[in-house]
């Protein structure tokens, strides 16, 4: 069934994806951004829908967010917006607890007060910390070692029994390492494959922290943004909480080499020391979001890094 669904943080990397599936299968979009962290740009394709729309607003606005959700009557709000840096976090709590958690109390009030059926959360592995038996599954108390982390599984736990005491379904679901078009290379806190693969283009030797033999699952954002739409649109699902992973662990060596053949790269990379604090596993079960949601990833991370390659206009050489 076709249905109207709100995204919050639509401007953003997996918002973009999220509201381009969406369009895709038939669905009205609004999407809610600020801008603040996310790009007009992303959602060239999305503003091209007759079915989309663009409300720019900061969902702290006084009002602002629980008087579109009463306008619009969505099946579902897919809640992505927030604070996505960890090392942010570190520095600014304050900033992650607003962007994080609180954000995340607004819509699930707004999804209380407007009796929203559904409401679809953006966590993270992250709330895993660096628990050392793998695959992690669900079932694992979470212990965040860091803010980010933290007010992911406050969130997750917040919108769970908002869930249950006023009767809608929350679906927690949590990323792994996401990667694809769209994501932003430039900070020095983005994704891995985002980095490697803008200074390979430049003819530039990406830089290993440590020594490549940490391993990381990594998943297509154009599944993250499928496995959204079965959250907030497959029929009779109650809540609950799944990793969106490929369950597949990638060596960051490994990695490398397989973008330098995707990219044509030919000149070393080089090694740094080990970040402090990086995870040296991790690696989700996907076995429950395939029971749930009937959601298993489509992309292997070599057709996924070769269609990177081949979108992503190399950068020009930087010195
Ligand atoms: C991911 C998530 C983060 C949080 C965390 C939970 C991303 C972008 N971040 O952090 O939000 O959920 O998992 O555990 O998905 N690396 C290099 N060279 C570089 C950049 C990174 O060697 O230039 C290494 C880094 O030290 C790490 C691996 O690559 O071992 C992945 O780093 P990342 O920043 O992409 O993601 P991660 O797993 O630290």
């Amino acid at each position: 069934m076709k249905t109207t669904i709100i995204v919050t943080g639509a401007a953003g990397f997996i918002g973009s994806h999220t509201c381009d599936r969406l369009l895709v299968e038939g669905h009205r979009v609004i999407g809610v951004d600020d801008l603040s962290s996310g790009r007009a740009a992303n959602l060239e394709d999305a503003s091209r829908d007759p079915g989309f729309a663009f409300e720019g607003f900061d969902l702290r606005a006084p009002g602002r967010f629980s008087a579109l959700v009463e306008a619009a009557r969505p099946a579902a709000i897919i809640h992505l917006a927030g604070l996505v840096s960890v090392q942010a976090s570190i520095r600014d709590p304050r900033l992650n607890f607003s962007l994080n958690l609180e954000l995340t109390h607004l819509v699930a009030e707004a999804a209380r007060e407007q009796a929203v059926p559904r409401v679809v959360f953006a966590s993270s592995a992250a709330i895993y910390g660096d628990f050392p038996h793998l695959p992690l599954r669900e079932d694992i108390a979470p212990q965040p070692l860091t803010p980010y982390g933290a007010a992911k599984a406050a969130s997750e736990q917040l919108l769970l029994g908002h869930a249950r005491t006023y009767g809608f379904v929350a679906r927690c679901q949590r990323y792994f390492n996401v990667f694809g078009p769209r994501q932003d290379p430039a900070s020095p806190y983005s994704g891995v494959i985002a980095i490697f693969l803008d200074r390979m283009q430049a003819a530039r030797s990406p830089v290993i922290y440590g020594d490549g033999g940490q391993t990381r699952d990594f998943v297509a954002v154009q599944d993250v943004a499928r496995a959204n739409v079965l959250a907030a649109t497959r029929p009779g699902l109650a809540s609950g909480v799944v990793n969106i992973c490929s369950g597949r662990s990638t060596r960051l060596n490994d990695l490398a080499a397989a973008l330098a053949a995707a990219t044509g790269f030919g000149g070393p990379v080089t090694h740094a020391g080990a970040k402090p604090g990086d995870i040296r596993h991790s690696a989700g079960d996907p076995g429950r979001a395939r029971e749930q949601l009937g959601f298993a990833c489509e992309w292997s991370l070599a057709d996924a890094l070769a269609a990177l390659a081949h979108s992503t206009r190399p950068a020009v050489a930087k010195s």
